[in-house]
């Protein structure tokens, strides 16, 4: 028997996001079949939660799609796809259940965030957690390369095309006050503006050296915990370190290490809060025999509460 945080346990949704189109790579579209075979369902139902795996959302291969506007690629398809993923994120609130989004591009959040958002009691604040290595938090404008994944902040913020700000109806979903970034270490010019410019609480990879990690989890939970009342993590694979992590969407030298993110993790299920999860962009075809599905696996367990002793 494994040791567990919760003594009550809600049961897990498993949503398959397997999208990538908001992304300027291929591969991240079988990231939740990555997932699935690292054993993310077996390794959940261990840990006492049942499971209720929904399958994958339909999403349409870029191949069959035209790319209309270069600052919003694919904007119908992948709009199309975080309609879908809403519906059925909010379904698992409306259940009872905790969804874990597996993903497929970061774009995805877009969905998820719009789900979680349609769901919160009123009066209810939306608490977020992004851990990843980009803020993700571009405008049409501002974007130098029009690829979505880069978007989905921006949009829950209330930044972006109509098509993605209004899905779930609410806009914006989430307040900056109530975001935590966790990681960052590659950040456009706009991003740098609008972070600032909104006040946005960011621990860098800067902090995380500085503060160790133990410090920036420390301040974010005194930052965030009493400010929200539903948790939400979003975890971009892309965070920790490609030494770790080959497999991602993006990869950018200097992340977190294996223990950074498992420290991080292991203190968020300590807090109690934790009510949805997505992980993100991971990218089989540039992984090494599935070791970063493998550790995204081993990571979800974590946050859900799987303790070393
Ligand atoms: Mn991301």
């Amino acid at each position: 028997m494994t040791p567990e945080t919760a003594i009550t346990k809600p049961s897990i949704c498993l949503i398959g996001c397997p999208m990538d189109l908001g992304g300027g790579r291929r591969g991240v579209d079988m990231g939740p079949s990555a997932l699935r075979i690292a054993g993310i369902s077996a390794q959940i139902k261990a840990m006492g939660y049942a499971i209720h795996d929904v399958g994958d959302i339909l999403v349409h291969t870029p191949e069959s799609q035209t790319r209309h506007d270069a600052k919003l690629k694919y904007l119908p398809e992948i709009a199309a796809v975080c309609r879908s993923l809403c519906d059925t994120v909010a379904a698992a609130i409306d259940a009872a259940e905790l969804p874990v989004v597996l993903g497929g591009d970061h774009s995805m959040s877009i969905g998820t965030l719009g789900g979680i958002a349609s769901r919160l009691k009123p009066g209810a604040r939306l608490g977020v957690i992004w851990i990843d290595a980009h803020p993700d938090i571009n405008t049409p404008d501002s974007s130098p390369s029009g690829n979505i994944h880069g978007m989905p902040l921006a949009v829950a913020l209330g930044h972006g095309s109509p098509e993605l700000t209004g899905i779930g109806g609410t806009n914006p979903k989430v307040d900056p006050q109530n975001l935590v970034y966790i990681g960052l270490r590659s950040v456009d010019g706009g991003e740098r503006g609008l972070i600032g410019e909104l006040g946005i609480k960011a621990f860098t990879m800067v902090e995380i050296d500085r503060l160790r990690i133990t410090g920036v989890v420390e301040k974010t939970f005194e930052y965030l915990l009493d400010r929200c009342d539903h948790l939400h993590v979003s975890f971009d694979v892309d965070s920790l370190d490609p030494t770790f992590a080959p497999g991602v969407g993006t990869p950018v030298m200097g992340g977190l290490t294996y223990r950074e993110a498992h420290y991080v993790m292991d203190a968020i299920a300590r807090t109690g809060r934790l009510a949805s999860l997505e992980i993100a962009e991971v990218n089989p075809t540039l992984d090494h025999h599935n070791v970063t599905a493998e550790i995204a696996v081993s990571l979800a367990a974590t946050v859900l509460g799987r303790r070393v002793l």
